[in-house]
């Protein structure tokens, strides 16, 4: 067989996906073979060292039992005689220094290697100011800027940070454990109840990086992504001027009658809005400015005005069991005009 026919047919049968990750085609908005800060830069060295060191070993021992089962029989046949005692005592020293000596210096050094790597990702120290504070819930993420009152920011499902400098992160959790984790910044960091954890996020570059939830935390886990949107510090500073002022007001007719039926069908029950006066029973995100987010559902849709009504219309059939109850009932004007109303929050 042709080897770019080989290639395909591993290709089909997915056996290829090791080796893919040895090539650019990795370099993907969530993977941790493209940090983009130094503690995720710290785990990828790790993750280097161990490989390559773990590959020479096995080659080592590849080599010898090659050796052993390849030299030839007569040697092999004097080896294993009781009567010859020089090549025991050989086995003997081969079984010493291979199967001891080896492992115990060279699984030492990668735990002292690791060890000293890994003060690159200590979390913060929890007695500094916290930047944002993360709270998990199933199953999206609900996102604090603590600050005097008019100077905090709520939002869901995304974190505005500015490039090149640390930024503390405080998690905790409103249910169940979930895990925090945006590979191209930085290591996990588990949301535990009754427990605040902390972890550093630090973007060297700006750019959009991808989180996931990384504990499995019930039926919608893989539908509990964020993004992390690194800029400079003028664009972030503006950002949070523009997160700070309360919900704009509606622009024409639509929008107005769509405010009018997200407050009369219940939706403020649940969804926060600055500036409309209703405070939330229960808690679902934030909605001030969800015009201005990327994506709906915690990374489930993109954000448009068609994504927006199938959400609100048929949120259980696209994230099924999500504590969100679906609006199917109403009326495709109403629910249209609440999608223009909250594309409106910008
Ligand atoms: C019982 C509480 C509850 C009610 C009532 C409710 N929602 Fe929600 N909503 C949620 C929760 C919880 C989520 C997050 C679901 C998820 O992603 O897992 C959500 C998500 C959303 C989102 C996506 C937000 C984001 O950041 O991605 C929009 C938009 C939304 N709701 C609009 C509405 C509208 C419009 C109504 C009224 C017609 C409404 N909701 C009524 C709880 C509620
Ligand atoms: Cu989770």
């Amino acid at each position: 067989m042709p080897v770019p026919m080989i290639f395909c047919k591993l290709r089909r049968q997915g056996l290829l996906a090791p080796l893919v990750c040895v090539l650019p085609g990795c370099a993907g908005v969530q993977s941790v073979m493209s940090p983009a800060g130094p503690a995720a830069a710290a785990i990828a060295k790790i993750s280097w060292v161990m490989f390559i060191g773990g590959t020479l070993i096995l080659l080592l021992v590849m080599a010898l039992a090659l050796y052993a089962v390849l030299r030839a029989p007569r040697q092999r046949a004097r080896t294993s005689s009781p009567l010859n005692s020089s090549p025991r005592t050989s086995s003997h020293l081969l079984i010493v220094a291979g199967g001891v000596a080896l492992p115990v210096l060279t699984l030492t050094a990668l735990l002292v290697y690791g060890f000293v790597e890994m003060r690159q990702l200590r979390g913060a120290d929890p007695n500094a100011p916290i930047d944002i504070v993360v709270v998990g819930n199933q199953w999206w993420w609900d996102v604090h800027y603590p600050g005097a009152p008019g100077l905090a920011v709520t939002t869901a499902n995304e974190i505005h940070i500015p490039t090149g400098v640390p930024v503390r992160i405080a998690v905790r959790t409103n249910d169940v454990i979930h895990s925090f984790w945006v590979p191209r910044l930085a290591g996990k960091i588990d949301l535990i109840p009754g427990r605040t954890n902390h972890i550093v996020l630090r973007a060297d570059e700006a750019g959009i990086f991808r989180g996931q939830c990384a504990e499995f935390c019930g039926a919608q886990h893989a539908r509990m992504a964020l993004l992390v949107i690194a800029e400079p510090a003028v664009r972030h500073q503006a950002w949070l001027a523009s997160q700070r002022r309360p919900a704009a007001h509606p622009a024409d007719a639509r929008a107005l009658r769509g405010r009018r039926e997200f407050t009369a069908r219940g939706c403020v029950d649940c969804h926060a809005v600055r500036g409309l006066g209703a405070a939330p029973l229960a808690r679902g995100p934030d909605l001030t400015h969800i015009g201005s987010r990327l994506q709906l559902g915690a990374g489930t849709l993109a954000n448009n005005r068609a994504n927006l009504v199938a959400l609100i219309a048929h949120g259980q059939r696209l994230k099924p069991g999500n504590r969100m109850p679906a609006y199917a009932h109403l009326e495709p004007d109403a629910l249209e005009a609440i999608a223009v109303y909250l594309e409106g929050l910008k």
